[in-house]
Parts: structure tokens; C-alpha cells; sequence
């Protein structure tokens, strides 16, 4: 099958995963560019083309410049039959999936970013930081614990883009900081981030769920 667009990534990118859940909910197949990161985005061709030089970055065959992840993958969800079940049906729909994209992008990203910078060596730890950002994930998790409370899927009755995006933006999350112990408190979060993450199409593009059992802690 002819390829839908070229991604432009470093490897196991959870942005990147998502946009490829989506794209095997349509059917459509992706290519995944020769990169190296910090040398590929910073070449000429490259800024020409994305001028930030940040990746995911997407060229579609028909020439459709795209980055940000979220513009990305909604690109690729509108492209193909699943369109309805990944955006929704109607405004009501479509404004909860975008509502749960957007708190995945800024709640969950940036609280989680906060606590895994310096476990991936990244930054340096600081006490302040890691208590900042153990607040602001727990409270994050909290409201999702409330919500799936009786729910399968966190925005409409059927998987969408918000299952995909928010279990994206945990990725990094469960594999560093939400270990064992931490993961008793969120049954029901634990139970919906597994359901999604294996179910038909969001399994291809994410692999084996990945959880830590003991986080790494400072000393
Ligand atoms: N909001 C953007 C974030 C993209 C982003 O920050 N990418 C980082 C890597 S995770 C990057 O390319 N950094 C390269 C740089 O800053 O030079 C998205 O969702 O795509």
C-alpha cells in the first residue's frame, strides 16, 4: 500500500505511537524517516522544511507540512473510516475528545516531564520539583480515577483519540514514576490505560504496556 506520509522521529516516541494507533485505525500505512536526533533536525532540509527543528514532524504524500503531535495525529484520524470514532460524531463528542487531548498535553505532560527529566538524566533533581510535580500528576490522576469511575472509554462510549492521546501522554509516566505502590491508589485509571493500551490497533503502535515496579528516588 502506497504510504500516507513520511514521520520524522526519533525511535519509541509516544507522540509518534499515537499518531500510528491512529493510522492503523484507518488503514493507513506510515514510513518512518532515516533521523538522528539533534544532527537530522538540525539540517538545513530539515529546518526548510519544519523551521523549529522539533519532531514528530510530518510530510503527507500529497506535500501537507505538519508538526505538533496532537495537529499530527488528528490529521491522520480525519483521514480514513475510523474518522467518527477517533473525533467524534458530533460537536458534543468532538469537543470532549479535544477537551481530554488538551488535558493530556498540558496537565499530564507537563507534570510528568517535571518527573522525569532528571530520572532520564536529563536535569539535575531538585526536592521542590519533585514534590511540584508529585502533586500536580496526583491530582491529574485523581480526576481521572473519578472520572472512569463508571466509564470504559474516558470521553465517549467508544475508544477515541482521547483513550490514544491520554495513554500517550502516560507512557513515560508509568514507565518511570506511577510504580507498584503508587498504582494502588488508581485502580480504575490502571484497568482503562490497560484496556486501551491492548486493544486492537493501539497495541501495534504501543508494544507491551511498560510499568515500573519501584520508581528511581533521589538517594
Ligand atoms: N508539543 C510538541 C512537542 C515537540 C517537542 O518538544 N519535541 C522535542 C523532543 S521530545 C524536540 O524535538 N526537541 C528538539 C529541540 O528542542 O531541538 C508535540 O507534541 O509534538
Amino acid at each position: 500500500m502506497a504510504s500516507f506520509g513520511t514521520i520524522y522521529s526519533y525511535p519509541n516516541n509516544p507522540r509518534v505511537m499515537k499518531t500510528q494507533a491512529a493510522a492503523n485505525f484507518n488503514g493507513l500505512t506510515l514510513t518512518n524517516a532515516e533521523f538522528t536526533m539533534r544532527v537530522t533536525n538540525r539540517e538545513p532540509s530539515f529546518l526548510a522544511k519544519f523551521p523549529m527543528g522539533k519532531v514528530p514532524a510530518f510530510e503527507a504524500a500529497d506535500g501537507t507540512l505538519l508538526v505538533e503531535s496532537d495537529a499530527i495525529t488528528q490529521y491522520v484520524a480525519d483521514s480514513g473510516p475510523a474518522a467518527g470514532q477517533l473525533l467524534g460524531e458530533n460537536p458534543a463528542e468532538r469537543a470532549l475528545i479535544r477537551q481530554w487531548i488538551c488535558f493530556a498535553d498540558t496537565e499530564l505532560n507537563s507534570s510528568i516531564a517535571l518527573l522525569a527529566y532528571w530520572r532520564l538524566g536529563f536535569r539535575e533533581y531538585s526536592e521542590n520539583t519533585e514534590k511540584e510535580g508529585l502533586e500536580k500528576l496526583n491530582r491529574s490522576l485523581e480526576y481521572m480515577e473519578k472520572r472512569l469511575a463508571d466509564r470504559t472509554w474516558i470521553a465517549t462510549d467508544r475508544l477515541s483519540l482521547a483513550d490514544i492521546s491520554v495513554v500517550a501522554a502516560l507512557y513515560w509516566g508509568f514507565a518511570l514514576v506511577i510504580d507498584a505502590e503508587m498504582r494502588k491508589n488508581y485502580p480504575g485509571l490502571v484497568a482503562w490505560y490497560e484496556r486501551t493500551i491492548e486493544s486492537e490497533h493501539v497495541k501495534e503502535a504501543f508494544g507491551p504496556k511498560n510499568f515500573v515496579e519501584k520508581r528511581k528516588e533521589a538517594n
